[in-house]
């Protein structure tokens, strides 16, 4: 039988770079012009299969930027296996808060998590402030993972969440593994647990996905 996994996975970043967009394209395919921003935060779910017929299901957060909504996000990366921190390309502001939220996540989260950096909005190279060498240069300083997306286009979704959906078994605890009764419990060695409590978001029932 293939092998079964579940993630917990946190996006992080400033607000307005695509978080939402992203997650969007990634569980829906699908790219909205005139999204309301989020109010807290939203969870969806998506599964990844890869070649060898592994199922990765992501359990995504998806976080609010702005700063009145800071204080909450410990609840969800304490509890993530894995963080995609957003920037936006033609915003060079918004990789110095990804930074600020990369700092965060190496103080602050399980020293499993995974770390993807996602510089998002590719389509709009036109007007980029922020190269892909000088990115990638810090993601590899920092050990982390690296790329580029449009969630418009949807340039590069899919390639970012699988290469975490295949760098994840790797690195994550046996408890990951679907199925066992540990489910829900992965990553989280101090944190909030919010697996048996999905549907009452705690930072206010937002879901406008
Ligand atoms: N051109 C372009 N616009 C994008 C992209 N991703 C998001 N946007 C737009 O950027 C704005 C903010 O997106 P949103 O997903 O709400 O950002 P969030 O605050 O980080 O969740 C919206 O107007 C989106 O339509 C992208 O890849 N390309
Ligand atoms: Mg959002």
């Amino acid at each position: 039988m293939s092998k079964q996994f579940q993630f917990k996975l946190v996006l992080l970043g400033e607000s307005a770079v695509g978080k939402s967009s992203l997650v969007l394209r990634f569980v829906k395919d699908q790219f909205d012009d005139y999204r309301e921003s989020t109010i807290g935060a939203a969870f969806l779910t998506q599964t990844v299969t890869l070649d060898d017929g592994t199922t990765v299901k992501f359990e995504i957060w998806d976080t609010a930027g702005q700063e009145r909504y800071k204080s909450l996000a410990p609840m969800y990366y304490r509890n993530a296996n894995c963080a995609v921190v957003v920037y936006d390309i033609t915003q060079s502001t918004s990789l110095e808060k990804a930074r600020t939220w990369i700092r965060e996540l190496q103080r602050q989260a399980d020293p499993s998590i995974v770390i993807a950096l996602c510089g998002n909005k590719s389509d709009l190279s036109a007007r980029r402030q922020v190269t892909q060498e000088e990115a990638q240069k810090y993601a590899e300083e920092e050990g982390l993972m690296w790329g580029e997306t449009s969630a418009k286009s949807g340039e590069g979704v899919a390639d970012i969440f699988t290469a975490i959906a295949k760098k994840l078994p790797l690195t994550a605890p046996p408890s990951a593994r679907s199925g066992g009764a540990a489910r829900g419990t992965t990553g989280a060695r101090n944190g909030v647990n919010l697996s048996n409590n999905q549907q009452s978001n705690p930072a206010g029932d937002a879901c406008n996905c």
